[in-house]
């Protein structure tokens, strides 16, 4: 049943953008922060744009120089800023996600190595919608 549900995904992408050119879900504005001196968590931040006609739902994002990705929200509680995991971001047709600073972002945990280029790549179930590359920024930035 889960095979047919992502045959489905796949198929009502494609033909949501037949008339179009390009692909569903495209990145910009992308920025990863280095570690801080002492820790093994990164933050990233970028914007997804879908392009598409129909909803699309990010259900896991994995980096191969990562044991982990999370996407997080922060949220207010007692005018302390506090952070939770989000399961699933929905991105209604022709709206662009936002990741920031102080809103959904991206934790990467726990990096394999120093390289200096992340990759993030984008599910929808089990199919990869997305992979971006980008050079790590300094903490600073
Ligand atoms: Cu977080």
């Amino acid at each position: 049943m889960m095979r047919l549900l992502v045959a489905l995904v796949v198929a009502g992408l494609t033909f949501g953008c037949a008339e179009e050119s390009g692909p569903p879900l495209v990145a910009g504005n992308v920025s990863v922060v280095q570690p801080l001196p002492g820790t093994t968590t990164s933050a990233a931040y970028l914007e997804l744009a879908n392009h598409s006609r129909n909803t699309i739902d990010i259900t896991k994002v994995t980096s191969p120089e990562f044991a982990a990705v999370e996407m997080h929200e922060t949220f207010i509680d007692d005018d302390i800023a506090r952070m939770r995991p989000l399961e699933k971001l929905s991105i209604a047709p022709a709206t662009t996600a936002v990741f920031e600073r102080g809103g959904k972002h991206l934790m990467l945990l726990r990096p394999y190595g120093t390289a200096d280029y992340v990759t993030l790549q984008f599910y929808a179930g089990d199919l990869m919608l997305l992979s971006v590359r980008a050079r790590f920024e300094s903490a600073a930035d």
